[in-house]
This record gives structure tokens, sequence and C-alpha cells, in this order.
């Protein structure tokens, strides 16, 4: 079978000006010459989407089911082009016909099926996973308006539902239903499927669960709906608002949705491939991708128990052996702990199992931080995770260590062999072949092409260090992503952006513990002293990408403080031929593939501690960008392996950072008063100036919540983190050191590629061959 269909794909390959050209004819009555670009993307995407259903599916004995309620997967096309090796190809032949491919990838929707890290990271893991040729497909929901997409009003953020599903998309309909049931209530559900093309390998598959009787109408408004009309509503948004109980209720439906599915669907693998169900471990591993699949464990418990004739010893043990979590985070807020009594609503038929289980750690264990139900009758997600898998992994070191150390170290004595650490990764597919293809080519021509598929190749680059030509490139090519992502702002936003400026740029999902709020505070810092008649040396162009979760009510202000920033300072004359802020509406990947390979400094200044690993860090890093970041997260293995010389690092190590949590003696008032610079930037929030362009209410919010919170300490590094920024401004007057910088990152990112991120998972946890 095999090998005649890899014939078959042969045959289309060759044949793709033929295909195109029949497809075209069939859909439009038209020649290819005459199709409009968005008719032209359809007719590409009929032709890819054949040749991924004739390619080599992976093989194996054993097979990893990666569940996620996020997989955001960004737009397809380019990437699936590549992956088949049919790019160049296609690209030709567009341009015979008077087309521009990259005109028609803009045309394609980007689908919103997550939010940040955490949905990139599933998606570059599926593209890994393919590549190295593994048997494992992604499960996860087909939300029909994802996450929200993101409008500015009035300097505010505005949701508004993100429509990305088109009568031809990526999505194929298959004939899988299920049903699932809450309690007595059933609904069926309906597989789409979206093929996973590695690169030069076979296919593996995303299986997306949706609900026969979704109904999109229900939706007014920006994103309200009835939350209780779970037939209706089921898989319209990611993360629906979860402030009022009937939003959590609907997160646990969604949860429950995406296992019961997501079990029965491997319990039909196994059935039709004749395995063994009391050797599921052998053929199965479910890589439980944050707490939000957790009830996959009692979920599959159940089934044995009650269909399958299983004890529940055997159950337990089954599953235990076939089910492996990743903690993405030492939040609390999102470790989840639902309340007995909404499962109880929502699944009923589970809750006898989630008693038992922790009626068994109950008895092992006295220890009150280990228990599944604590004593607010509380279900704690991730000690289910822990005590019912056989893996727990952190996704970087520090993190681990900390989850080891401190965070879950009550659970680290109880079972130190199952801990263990998987630094991310990000494939580098998206993230340079396909978003950065002047610096591919520059780098294929000097290195070779072996780092396409050998990341660490990369290395290489090394011996050219003392190579003016190539250094000169280097900067040459950041230039000329910097004039197309100026060139797109334009467009985009209406700002005009300097190539010639220092690009500083933090993108990522808005969150106190990021600080954006610190960057913004710089930002006042340095608008004060431009005031003041002190000029940099260059410009300075300070760029934004983040959304708020719609509830998270000083996320929303810090975003307004921005804006606020963006609308003083761009219109001050005095300052805006020296400075210029833009926050860029709507940031999604395809964004972010624009904004990285323009990247002079990557902002990274997480709280110490707080963020797990970060994969922007990687991509910037790739992209030939400086890191300007704290020791937290992944941040810490790059300083490592770029060492003092070609990273700024700032800020309070994490161990000062969990001592002031733990004594409980950080007042961020204390910096406020001691420090005039802190002082005078924080005093601008609710300035006049300020005032006059923004709302009263929210930064007057904002201003409060730093000087009488401020939980993620965005003053406790503040002043360190103006030093820093400033000598990395200065220090890039000198070009050369600075080319050198960029060289040395690129040269040492090859570790974070997610191939030797999934070879490590493999080898430790998966065990596919
Ligand atoms: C999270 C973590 C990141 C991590 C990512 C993937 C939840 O992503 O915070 O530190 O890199 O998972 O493991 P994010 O904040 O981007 O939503």
């Amino acid at each position: 079978m095999t090998k005649q269909t890899n014939l078959q794909k042969d045959v289309l390959v060759l044949n793709l000006e033929q295909q195109l050209e029949e497809i075209a004819g069939q859909m439009f009555g038209k020649t290819v010459a005459e199709l409009s670009d968005q008719e032209t993307y359809y007719v590409i995407l009929v032709y890819v989407k054949r040749l991924m259903e004739v390619s080599d599916a992976n093989e194996g004995e054993k097979k990893v089911y990666y569940i996620s309620a996020e997989f955001l997967i960004g737009k397809l096309l380019s990437n699936n082009l590549i992956n088949l090796k049919i790019y160049r190809k296609l690209d030709e032949f567009l341009k015979s016909k008077g087309k521009d491919l990259a005109m028609i990838e803009e045309v394609e929707p980007e689908p919103s099926l997550g939010n940040g890290g955490l949905g990139r990271l599933a998606a570059c893991f599926l593209d890994s996973i393919t590549t190295m040729g593994f048997l494992g497909d992604g499960i996860g929901l087909n939300y029909h308006f994802g996450l929200f997409k993101q409008v500015f009003k009035d300097r505010l953020q505005n949701a508004e539902k993100n429509d990305w599903i088109e009568e031809n998309s990526w999505l194929t309909k298959t004939d899988v239903t299920f049903d699932v049931y809450f309690g007595d209530q059933k609904v069926v559900s309906r597989l789409y499927d979206i093929d996973v093309a590695g690169y030069d390998s076979g296919v593996n598959k995303l299986h997306l669960f949706d609900i026969e009787t979704v109904d999109e109408s229900i939706v007014k408004d920006g994103i309200d709906f009835d939350k209780e009309d779970i037939e209706k509503n089921l898989t319209l948004f990611l993360y629906p608002d979860d402030s009022d109980e009937a939003g959590r209720l609907l997160r646990i439906y969604q949860q429950y949705f995406m296992v019961s599915n997501a079990a029965q669907l491997i319990l039909r693998e196994m059935k039709e491939k004749k395995y063994d169900l009391r050797k599921m471990y052998e053929h199965a591993v479910i890589q439980i991708n944050d707490t939000h699949p957790t009830m996959v464990i009692p979920e599959l418990i159940r089934i044995l128990v009650e269909e399958k004739a299983f004890t529940m010893d055997e159950a337990i043990e089954v599953v235990r052996k076939t089910c492996a979590y990743t903690n993405h985070t030492i939040l609390a807020e999102a470790l989840e702990k639902w309340p007995l009594a909404y499962l109880e609503k929502v699944v009923p038929q589970l809750v006898p199992y989630i008693k038992e289980l922790d009626k068994r750690v109950a008895k092992e264990y006295e220890d009150p931080k280990v228990q599944i139900i604590d004593e607010d009758d509380r279900v704690h997600m991730a000690h289910i995770d822990i005590h019912y898998g056989f893996s727990v992994n952190g996704v970087a070191a520090i993190h681990t260590e900390i989850l080891k150390d401190s965070e879950l170290n009550a659970f680290y004595k109880i079972y130190p062999e199952k801990f263990n650490n998987k630094t991310n990764g990000i494939t580098f597919r998206r993230w340079l072949i396909s978003c950065n293809r002047e610096l591919t080519h520059f780098l294929a021509d000097t290195i070779g092409d072996g780092f396409k598929k050998d990341a660490d190749k990369l290395e290489k680059l090394l011996d050219h260090q003392e190579d003016q030509s190539v250094l000169d490139r280097l900067e040459e090519i950041k230039m000329n992503r910097k004039k197309d992502l100026a060139a797109y702002v334009q467009k985009a936003e209406g700002i005009t952006l300097d190539p010639e400026s220092i690009f500083d740029i933090q993108i990522k999902r808005l969150h106190e513990y990021k600080r954006q709020q610190m960057n913004a505070l710089y930002i006042i810092h340095k608008y004060l002293e431009i005031k003041d008649g002190k000029k940099p040396v260059r410009p300075l162009t300070f760029i934004f990408g983040a959304k708020a979760a719609p509830a998270y009510v000083i996320a929303q202000d810090i975003i307004h403080l921005i804006l606020v920033l963006q609308e003083i300072i761009n219109n001050d004359p005095d300052v805006s031929p020296y400075m210029k802020v833009v926050m860029v509406e709507n940031y999604n990947v395809s964004y972010a593939e624009k904004l990285i390979p323009a990247c002079d400094i990557s902002e990274q200044i997480s709280l110490a501690s707080k963020e797990a690993s970060g994969t922007g860090n990687m991509k910037f890093m790739l992209n030939g960008a400086v890191t300007l970041g704290t020791s937290d997260g992944a941040n810490v293995e790059i300083h490592e392996l770029v060492g003092d010389d070609n990273i700024y690092i700032f800020g309070e190590k994490s161990e000062a950072v969990i001592a002031h949590y733990e004594k409980a003696d950080y007042v961020s008032k204390d910096y406020y008063e001691k420090s005039p610079v802190i002082k005078e930037a924080v005093d601008f929030i609710v300035g006049k100036q300020a005032l006059a362009v923004g709302h009263k209410e929210n930064l007057e919010r904002l201003y409060k919540e730093l000087l009488n919170k401020d939980w993620f300490m965005t003053l406790l590094d503040l002043e360190e983190y103006i030093a820093v920024k400033d000598k990395a401004f200065a220090d890039y007057e000198d070009r050369q050191k600075w080319k050198k910088m960029m060289l040395v990152n690129i040269a040492k990112a090859g570790f974070f590629s997610s191939d030797r991120t999934i070879a490590e998972y493999n080898r430790d946890i998966w065990k596919l061959k």
C-alpha cells in the first residue's frame, strides 16, 4: 500500500500545473491565470489537501495522543507547502501566471484555536512529531470563533468573534461521531480532521471534535451568547468568559466533551487494531497538555470498569501507565481547581470515580497539599494527573527545578521518578524557513542546508564570526525584514515606522507577570527624558502585541495605558522623531511571523520564577534578535548557550523572588518612594497628560494596583531594567559588535528546535519506535 500511495503523491506533484488548472476549471470555470488571489487560494487548498490525503501516514506499534484545549496552528498554506517540499515549484508556476504566492498566503484566514505559548507549542509539537516519523495525533476542539478577535476602540480592547471556518478550509468532515453524556443529557459529536504534514516525511492528524447542534447565530454583540444552551454553544469559543458560574460550567462542559471524545477515539483505534486493552500502554500514550484534559483519566477508568469488565485496580493501573502530564505554569490561578458541585452538575457519572481516586490518595498520604479533593470540596486537577499518571514534566530547566523544590515539592517527595524536564522548542519550519526565507537561503548558502533537518548544524555559523561579508549580510537581511514590517504596520495600523530605528518588541499574552507594564514605565521614562532634552542617539521603536483575557481587568488597563502612550508620544512633535510606540491590533501567529524576523531587541522580562519557559524568546533568537530578559524560564538556557556577552540579563533571581513571596516582604510603595525615577514614571499614569487622552477609571485603577499591590513586583526590577535597556540601546551603535551578537544567537538556537524537544519526550516518556 505504501509504495502505491507514494507513487500517487509523486504523480500529483509532477502534474502540479495540470492539477491546478483542472481544479480551477472545476471550481470556478477559469484558468489559473484568470483567478483572483482568493480563488487561487481555494484551488491550492484543494490540491494540497489531495496531496496530503495520498501521502503515507506515519506508522508504528505505539501512538502518542496529544490532548490539548489549544492548538494554535496559525495559517497552514505556507507551512504545508514547505513540508511537502512543493513551495518553490508552486511559487514558480504562480509567477508564470502573474501571481504572487505571498499575496495569496495573506488571503488565508487564521484559525485562533489557541491563546499563547501553550497552544503554539502544541502546534509546533505536531509538526515535529510528524517530521520525525512518529505516529502521533493531536486531539482538541473545533471552536468556531476560537479565541476572540481584538479590536481597539477608544483606546480600549474590544472582543469580537473570529470567524475562521470557510466552506473550503483545511478541515475535513469525517463520518466519525460519538455520543457524549453529561449526566442524562446526550449530545452527538462530529470529528473534523486537519492533516499534519511533516517536513519531508509522512502525515499525522489533528482531530478536532465539534458538536452537531452548534449554532453560530446565538452570538450577539461582540462575543456575548447564552452560556447555558450547551447544545448550541459548546464549541463556539475557546476559553469563554469564566467570571460567572455559567461560564465556569461551560468550561467543564467543553473539557469533558473533549476527553470523552478522546477516550472513545483511542479505544476505538485500540479495537480496530485488535490491541489488548489490558496492555493499552504498549500501544498508546496520552500526553495531557496542562490541566484542561485531566478528566481523561477518570473517564478512561470509568469506561474500562463499566464497559470493559476491568476491576477498579486494573483500570487505574492501565490508565496510570498510559497517561503523562505536562505542567506549564506555577501560577495558582492557572492550576485548575473545580468545585465538586460543578462536576456533579456537568458530569455526575465521573464523580464517583474522582472520589475513589481521592479516597485512595487520602488513605496513603496525610499531607493536605497532595489531596485531590480539598477541605473546600474543590477538585485539584493537577493532583489527579500527578498521582494517576506516570510522568510529570516541566517545560524549561529552571521551571522543573521550581516544581520539584517548591510548587510541587510534596509530590516530588512521593514520586521523584515521575518528574522530568523537557525544555520547550519551536519548529524551525515555521519560525525560520517559512517566516524568514531570505535568512534561510543565506544560511543554506553559507553553511549548507543540513540545519533544516538537524538544527544543531546552525552552529557552523560560528566559523563565520570574523567573516565581514556574512556579518554585513545578516545586518542587511534584518533591515529588509524591518522594512517589510514597517510597510505592513503602515497598512494595518496607519503608523509610520522608521526601519533605521531600533525595533524593541514585546509580543505575548497580556499578563501582569509578563510585565508589559514595566516596559510601559520604561517608555514613560524615556519620553520624559526626551522632553527634558536628552535625546537618544538613534530613534527607538517600541512594539507590543498582546490580547488580554476579557475578564482580566488590570490587563485591560495595561493595554489602555500602552495605547494612551502611543497616542501621546506619536503625536508629540518634540518626541516622535526620536521614539514611536505601537501596539498592533489583534496580535496572532501571522503577525508574529512578521514581527519576529524584524526584531532587534527581544523583551523577555517576566518576574523571575513566573514564566515557565517562553517560546517567543527562542523564535526571536533564531531570527537574530538579542534578548533583554530576566533569569526566568528558557531565558536561563539561552543565557547559558550564548554567554554573558550576547544577551542582556537583569533583575532579581527566582530564589530571591520566591523568598519575597514567602516572607511577604515586598512593598511596592517603598520602591516608589525611594526612587525619583520610579515615582516620576508611575505618577505619569495619572498625570494631566495621560488623563487628557485616557480614561480616568482605567488609569487610576492601574496606578493604585502598582502602588498598593503590584503582585508581580514591577517596581522591584524597574531601575535595573532601565539601566540595562539603555546599555543595550547604546551597544547597538557598535554595529560590528551587534552583528556578531546576532550571529551567535542564530548559531546557538539549534538547541531550541522542537525536534530536539520531541526526541526527548520520546526517549523519556513516549517510547515510540
Ligand atoms: C505557557 C507558559 C509559557 C510556556 C508555554 C508553553 C502557559 O504559555 O506561560 O511560559 O512557554 O505555556 O509551555 P503562555 O503564557 O504563552 O500562554
